[in-house]
């Protein structure tokens, strides 16, 4: 089975993350969990460009390097642990690039779609939406560390990234699972947890 977490700054995901661990090890329950940008070798240089603020990138570059990282993600964790039966967990895929890149950076989404439906890349079984307002994540994100490439911009964007993740979850309503994410630490997991474990026993 897999699963992917999405939402914008400060939305949560490595918090959950850390619960969804601890709850499936106790559980004896296999997962595998990995993130984007930045799961293989390849992919962590490529994190290094994308989250650099001294790196200047044209959105259609930045979207290059991601669909690369990617590409090796999937070729080299998503497909081998699910040809193995294996669930995975992904913090962030195919969402975050329409979302960041689409609505966020203003790509189009006809260009969008030319440049990654060759790639075919698997759809999700599941995905975790952790919605939040804009300002409650991006003070999350500033009391937590210092701002990355994304993080400095300006408020405008991420207003367009939760509008375009709450479309995207409208009209992907078979497999995108909107929690809020106002909600407490424990309320969100839980939330996640029981959607989690039902698509399990459903499969
Ligand atoms: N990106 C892209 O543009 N296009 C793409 O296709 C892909 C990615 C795949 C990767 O950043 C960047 O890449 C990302 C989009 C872009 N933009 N940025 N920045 P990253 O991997 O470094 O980080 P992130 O994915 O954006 O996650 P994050 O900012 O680290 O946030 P988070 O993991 O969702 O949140 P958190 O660390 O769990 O929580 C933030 C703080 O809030 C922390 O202090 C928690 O203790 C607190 N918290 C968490 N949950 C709660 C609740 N429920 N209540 C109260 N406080 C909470």
């Amino acid at each position: 089975m897999f699963i992917t977490l999405e939402g914008s700054e400060g939305a949560g995901k490595s918090t959950l993350i850390e619960h969804l661990k601890k709850y499936f090890l106790k559980k004896n329950i296999e997962f595998i969990f990995t993130k984007e940008p930045g799961a293989t070798k390849a992919g962590l240089e490529l994190r290094k460009i994308l989250l650099d603020k001294d790196v200047d990138l044209d959105p259609v570059s930045e979207t290059f390097l991601l669909l690369a990282d990617r590409l090796e993600h999937v070729r080299k964790i998503i497909y081998p642990a699910l040809k193995e039966n294996k669930n995975v967990i992904s913090d962030r895929y195919l969402d975050s690039t329409y979302a960041y890149q689409g609505a966020g950076r203003k790509m189009n989404k006809h260009d969008l779609d030319t440049m990654i439906k060759p790639l075919n890349f698997p759809e999700p079984d599941l995905t975790i939406y952790l919605d939040l307002p804009v300002e409650v994540g991006l003070k999350r994100a500033k009391e937590r560390n210092s701002l990355d490439r994304f993080e400095e911009e300006e408020i405008g964007f991420f207003k367009r990234i939760r509008n375009s993740y709450l479309e995207l979850a409208k009209e992907n309503s078979h497999r995108i699972f909107t929690i809020d994410s106002t909600y407490g630490e424990t309320e969100v997991f839980e939330l996640a947890r029981d959607r989690i474990e039902k698509k399990i026993n459903e499969n």
